[in-house]
């Protein structure tokens, strides 16, 4: 196994035990790993800090990922106390908790920004860099997993690699995968995608041998996360975006096949792509981040020619679906850095039709994709506004309630801002589509409140907003500052933001 693997001869006696690799691990130093959403991270080695440190080993470290990670890393080194600073995206509640009572800080940040931070310096150095692999090549490259995430920046600026070789994973991945690392200005070129389809790199992550300092087999698999049933809301939405979807077509300003789409993570999402499925849309393309189980029946069923992302995130059902038929999905699933997937420059050059979640949306467009109530970090802003920012459509979905109706997530003003009103085209909730394209600030507070609020909700707004418009007396953005929190206040106070 260890030589099927490990076809770079040299590098065979750096083989060890996860705890062997793991001393390399210093108390404060900065450690970049593999893994975006939970697929593709480390595993045995961050068991094995976490069970050193739980043992009375000293030791924390300020933690880079390419996304969300699973239990192994994320949950076990928070729980060991051992994650000071973590960046740039999180979804385990362990961290969670840590962020939202001071243990652990947190830098919530765009993520195509990572890899780039790191190279200018911005981050501090790399110290290691901790990767999981499918194999390493004849000259030392590494084959990446399931996801690609920052690992390439981070293995070519780390001082060193430790590199885990997970045989659960199918050495067939070898070739899915696409590299490409830009140079930084001012000597920076444009990336060469014109296509979703377009191949620009290698099929593994450059490495010179001599930095790989530990090699440890293990065969731990992705906790990958269940998917619940598609609900009717999130059907709803879907139907709401297809059908918006559809009369761009016919109004001519998107072409049959659309352009590439961009999705983000969870049900609504996948909600999204079964909706797609269903409908009558053709040899559509994927600019994405995350690939989940319903871009396997596109493939399947011919509907989508092509599949970009940096990460595989099946559910269970969906990994082994994956691994039966992976010389077939190979052939149109390409895995980027996550720094080329959500790339602006290639996002804007493409035309992406990017649809992302918020937590709740303001009346005059602005979306809170990352804090509960103003204040507690949720999961973070991902990859949502490197679309956003730069897509042909930039849509937000969100259902028009949270919490047994007790939230209304169309609000007069959102408690946190992520994405402004000049990033966002479209609102849908389960309740109808507001095109914000082309509107005033004042027309979009109309649009928002008439076809997305929930009916329980849209009275208040409507006070709200009629109250602003006669106490500024018309400004461009009329807000009642200082009510323009009492939704909010009122639930913190009550526990419902409905007048009892
Ligand atoms: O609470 O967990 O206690 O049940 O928020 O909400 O409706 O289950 O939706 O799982 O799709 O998450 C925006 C967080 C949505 C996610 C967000 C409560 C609700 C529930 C989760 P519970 P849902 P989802 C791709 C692009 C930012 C990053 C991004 C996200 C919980 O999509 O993190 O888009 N996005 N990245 O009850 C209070 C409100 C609420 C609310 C919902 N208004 N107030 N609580 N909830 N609305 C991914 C990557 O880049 C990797």
């Amino acid at each position: 196994m260890e030589q099927e693997r490990i076809r770079c001869k040299k590098l065979l006696d750096r083989v060890m035990t996860s705890d062997e690799a793991a001393l390399l691990i210093k108390d404060g130093m900065n450690v970049g790993t593999s893994g975006f959403t939970p697929c593709g991270y480390p595993k045995a080695v961050p068991l094995a800090l976490a069970r050193q440190a739980k043992e009375g080993r000293k030791v924390q470290i300020n933690l880079m990922t390419g996304a969300s990670v699973g239990v192994e890393l994320d949950g076990e080194l928070t729980e060991a106390g051992v994650i000071a600073k973590r960046l740039p995206y999180q979804t385990n509640k362990s961290i969670r908790s840590a962020i939202n009572d001071g243990r652990v800080d947190y830098i919530d940040q765009h993520l195509s920004h990572t890899p780039q931070f790191v190279r200018y310096g911005f981050q501090g150095n790399l110290d290691v860099a901790l990767v999981e692999a499918c194999a390493i090549t004849e000259d030392g490259n590494i084959v990446p997993t399931t996801s690609v995430g920052n690992s390439p920046t981070f293995v070519q600026e780390a001082d060193i690699v430790i590199v885990e070789v997970n045989t659960s994973q199918p050495l067939k991945l070898e070739g899915m995968h696409d590299i490409y690392i830009p140079q930084d200005p001012p000597n920076r070129e444009p990336i060469p995608i014109v296509k979703p389809g377009d191949r620009i790199g290698t099929t593994y992550i450059p490495c010179d041998p001599e930095k790989i300092k530990a090699i440890v087999i293990t065969d731990i698999t992705d906790k990958v996360r269940p998917l619940a049933p598609l609900d009717d809301v999130s059907r709803q939405m879907a139907s709401n975006l297809i059908e918006f979807l559809k009369s761009e077509v016919k109004v001519g300003r998107l072409p049959e096949n659309l352009l590439p789409l961009q999705s983000g993570v969870g049900n609504v999402a996948n909600a999204v792509l079964a909706g797609l499925l269903e409908s009558d849309f053709e040899n559509l393309t994927f600019y994405s981040e995350v690939i989940q189980d319903a871009a396997f029946d596109m493939i399947d069923t011919g509907k989508f020619a092509v599949c970009s992302g940096t990460s595989l995130t099946p559910s269970e059902e969906g990994l082994k679906r994956f691994k039966d038929k992976i010389d077939f999905y190979s052939k149109k699933i390409i895995l980027r850095p996550q720094e080329i997937s959500n790339n602006p420059e290639v996002a804007r050059r493409l035309g992406v039709i990017s649809m992302n979640t918020a937590i709740e949306v303001d009346i005059y467009g602005h979306a809170n994709s990352t804090h509960i109530m103003g204040t507690k970090m949720m999961n973070g802003i991902g990859g949502s506004g490197d679309f956003t920012r730069n897509a042909y459509l930039s849509i937000f979905l969100t259902q028009s309630t949270a919490k047994n109706d007790d939230i209304s997530c169309v609000v007069p003003m959102v408690s946190h801002v992520d994405h402004t009103e000049h990033d966002i085209s479209v609102i849908v909730t389960e309740q109808g589509v507001a095109d914000l394209r082309n509107k005033s600030a004042r027309e979009r507070a109309v649009e928002i409140i008439n076809n997305c609020a929930h009916p329980d909700y849209k009275p208040m707004l409507q006070e709200y907003y009629d109250e602003a418009l006669k106490k500024t007396k018309n400004d461009h953005t009329p807000h009642l500052i200082g009510y323009s929190h009492e939704m909010h206040k009122r639930f913190l106070e009550t526990g419902s933001m409905k007048v009892k």
